[in-house]
């Protein structure tokens, strides 16, 4: 399928901020995927599709973690942990979508988890930095997402999580998995 297609497909599946949202990340995604030598097809199939499952019901989608075995741990922690395995198994089902890569890239964006691949790292760096991202110390996500893929990816990670301990909130395994796994890796630093 086409750019044009995918777009037209998940339009009707979310409101209109969210679609900007979405190809504000595509748009990213191709940038950073044209930067760092990633199948830029992949990245921007990827972003198009990630957040599919964002308004879906959710006992609808604690029935696929249940269907299709799911991580078990998923059930009871809401759309925002779910919408990313569930999306990675309509863009399977719905799209007709089999490179695990690719799946992996909509299925870990919201968590990430230890060793990720290129692609799932552009996927979730362009998620938080896209141009209609307005937080504090957005613009220093956009500056490392230029140098460096994996140092923007642990500051990335770094701000999740500190923003989660800050309104209290409970953090996913995955979550935490990768942070250790950025934290324990050289390259991070900085
Ligand atoms: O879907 P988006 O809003 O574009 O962004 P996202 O999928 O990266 O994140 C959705 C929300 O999930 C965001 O408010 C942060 C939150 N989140 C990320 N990791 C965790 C988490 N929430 C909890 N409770 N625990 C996590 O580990
Ligand atoms: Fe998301
Ligand atoms: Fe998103």
């Amino acid at each position: 399928m086409e750019r044009e297609q995918y777009l037209a497909a998940i339009k009707p599946r979310m409101p209109e901020k969210r679609y900007i949202h979405t190809v504000g990340v595509m748009e990213t995604a191709i940038n950073l995927a044209h930067k760092y030598g990633e199948d830029v097809k992949k990245a921007e199939t990827a972003a198009i599709l990630h957040d599919i499952a964002k308004y879906a019901d959710i006992e609808w989608m604690e029935n696929i973690v249940r269907d299709e075995k799911l991580d078990e741990r998923l059930i009871g922690w809401g759309s925002e942990l779910l919408h990313g395995p569930v999306g990675a198994c309509i863009a399977q089902s719905e799209f007709g979508i089999t490179d695990d890569e690719l799946l992996n890239a909509i299925r870990f964006h919201t968590t990430g988890r230890a060793n990720m691949s290129r692609l799932e790292k552009i996927i979730f760096v362009a998620d938080m930095i896209e141009p209609n991202r307005r937080f504090d110390g957005v613009d220093r996500l956009r500056k490392k997402a230029q140098k460096n893929l994996d140092k923007a990816m642990s500051a990335c990670v770094r701000h999740t999580l500190a923003f989660l301990i800050d309104t209290k909130q409970p953090i996913y395994p995955l979550s935490i998995e990768c942070y250790n796994d950025m934290m324990n890796r050289e390259d991070s630093e900085g």
